[in-house]
């Protein structure tokens, strides 16, 4: 059975991929961070009790910031595959936390390559490496971007990505180790952070759509993006493992729409009238913003045979059904007396 080690297991896009190698018979070990509250919310249907004998999920305390624990964790499972998705994965939050996601994103990174060299060094096994890279890298370079579009990061969390993309280049060509980047595009799903655009927007909307709420307040909305579902992309980072050698692949939908474009469908699918509830906030510009991502997916489609399958208009309906599932639920719950309208603080960002 082959063994994966997934960091940011607990996040939208390790709780898909957790799911997809499972389907596929690994054996999966994730990192969780200690936390005062729950974090397994995204992964809690896939887990059974370990002393059950089809058991094949397994968590561990650890943290990209804690080197020791990521070495000690990486011998004691001697993984056959590492995804690296553990981040400060929060572009507007790096501008406030530059050091820490700095130290998460690309000293962790660093931590955890040397880790698995050494496992390699040691034990004569080639453990395949897959880096969460992303679209941010390519800042402010013209669309539409591939693998050979220039880095021009526009952000602390741009800028720390780039560096560990250039770690896990180097530890491929100074060390033999079969380590991947992907460079993948923004995808959502109904289990994208509260924080991130999308997502804001459907919880947003169909809180509104309930009476919930009645406005929802937005930064910039031109800003263009070319979104996914993450269940297509995480097929994508485990293609990127199973082929003969290493490399480095765009993922993408090849499709760009403004902010402001993915409201509109957001709100036309609730027959809601956008420009009645949405206000813009200069609070959520930032500092510097990337203005066009546009992604070129072709050699991820021809190397790879990958393709999405969830179009955007699909997107904007799985999102919106579950929102507004969790949107009655809180409204019953808030109808009951159970709940106070403390949400509101879930939408900074
Ligand atoms: P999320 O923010 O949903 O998940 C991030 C994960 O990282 C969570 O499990 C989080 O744990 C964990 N984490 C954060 N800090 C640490 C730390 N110090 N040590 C260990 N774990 C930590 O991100 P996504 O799932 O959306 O993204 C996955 C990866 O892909 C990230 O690296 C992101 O930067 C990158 N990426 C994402 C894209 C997207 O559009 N979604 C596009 C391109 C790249 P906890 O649950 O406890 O917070
Ligand atoms: P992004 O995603 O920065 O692309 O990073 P996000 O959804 O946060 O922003 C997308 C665009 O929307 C604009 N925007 C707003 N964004 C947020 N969060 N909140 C708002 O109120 C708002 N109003 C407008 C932003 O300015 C931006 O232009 C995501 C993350 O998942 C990263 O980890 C990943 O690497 C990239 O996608 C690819």
């Amino acid at each position: 059975m082959r063994k994966a080690l997934i960091t940011g297991i607990t996040g939208q896009d390790g709780s898909y991929l957790a799911e997809f190698l499972l389907e596929k018979g690994y054996e999966v070990h994730g990192l969780r961070r200690r936390s005062s509250s729950f974090n397994t919310g995204r992964i809690d249907h896939l887990y059974l009790d370990p002393h059950q004998p089809e058991a094949r999920l397994y968590l561990h305390y650890g943290d990209l910031c804690d080197g020791t624990g990521l070495r000690h964790l990486v011998e004691q499972i001697q993984p056959d595959e590492v995804y690296n998705l553990a981040a400060q994965s929060h572009v507007a939050v790096s501008f406030l936390q530059p050091e820490y996601t700095i130290e998460v994103n690309a000293t962790g990174t660093l931590r955890l390559l040397e880790a698995v060299r050494d496992l390699c060094d040691r034990s004569g096994r080639q453990v395949r490496f897959y880096q969460a890279g992303t679209s941010e890298m390519f800042g402010s370079s013209a669309p539409p971007q591939s693998e050979i579009t220039p880095f021009h990061p526009r952000s602390p969390y741009a800028v720390s990505k780039v560096a560990a993309y250039w770690q896990t280049v180097n530890h491929r060509e100074a060390y033999g180790l079969f380590a991947c980047n992907g460079i993948l595009f923004n995808h959502e799903s109904e289990r994208r952070g509260e924080t991130f655009v999308t997502r804001k927007i459907t919880r947003a909307a169909t809180r509104i759509k309930l009476g919930l709420q009645e406005h929802l307040y937005l930064g910039n909305l031109g800003a263009r993006r070319d979104w996914g579902h993450a269940q297509d992309y995480v097929r994508a980072m485990w293609l990127m493992l199973q082929q003969d050698a290493p490399d480095d692949y765009v993922v993408a939908t090849g499709e760009s729409y403004a902010v402001s474009d993915f409201v509109e469908r957001v709100f036309a699918r609730l027959e809601l009238d956008w420009q009645e509830h949405v206000r813009v906030d200069p609070r959520y510009f930032r500092p510097a913003e990337v203005e066009f991502l546009w992604g070129d997916p072709a050699k991820a489609q021809q190397r790879l045979n990958w393709h999405h399958h969830v179009s955007i208009d699909q997107l904007v309906e799985r999102m919106v059904t579950s929102d507004l599932m969790l949107a009655q639920r809180e409204k019953v719950l808030k109808e009951a007396g159970v709940l106070g309208s403390a949400t509101g603080s879930a939408y900074m960002f």
